[in-house]
């Protein structure tokens, strides 16, 4: 498992690690297709697409929503860099969307903050 020090100040680490699904895709507990891996950031498909290119990105550091990420501006950042990258390795030169999805009206159903990188085909005025 990760470092302390990868963490934001005030989490029981231990205990997310444990319960939270995208930390155990990090510690490789779960398996996942992996597109693209920073130190702070990883990038694996979906397993249930929503368009033909469809990868989740996620925070190494565990942060809840959207909202506790913008308080992390170095890991904020990181994210919409591999966001960015994946875009580019998917090929997706005419356009994609990047989506939080948060909280309960948003759709929000794993919590750890996630940016949904799709794409692949037009998309129409909002993901279904
Ligand atoms: O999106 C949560 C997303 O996470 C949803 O599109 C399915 C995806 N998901 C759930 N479990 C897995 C695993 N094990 N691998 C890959 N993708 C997964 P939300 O924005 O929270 O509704």
């Amino acid at each position: 498992f990760r470092r302390p020090s990868e963490h934001t100040p005030g989490h029981k680490i231990h205990e997310v690690e444990n319960t939270c699904l995208f930390c155990r895709i990090l510690g490789g507990e779960i398996p996942a297709t992996v597109v693209h891996r920073t130190e702070t950031t990883l990038a694996f498909r979906d397993i249930d697409p929503k368009a033909p290119s469809h990868v989740l990105v996620i925070p190494v550091a565990h942060h809840a929503n959207v909202i506790e990420l913008a308080a992390d501006p170095a890991a904020a950042a990181d994210v919409l860099a591999t966001a960015a990258k994946v875009a580019e390795l998917e090929g997706l030169t005419d356009g994609f969307r990047v989506i939080f999805n948060t909280g309960e009206h948003g759709g929000q159903e794993v919590h750890h903050v996630h940016a949904h990188v799709v794409g692949g085909a037009p998309l129409g005025p909002m993901l279904a």
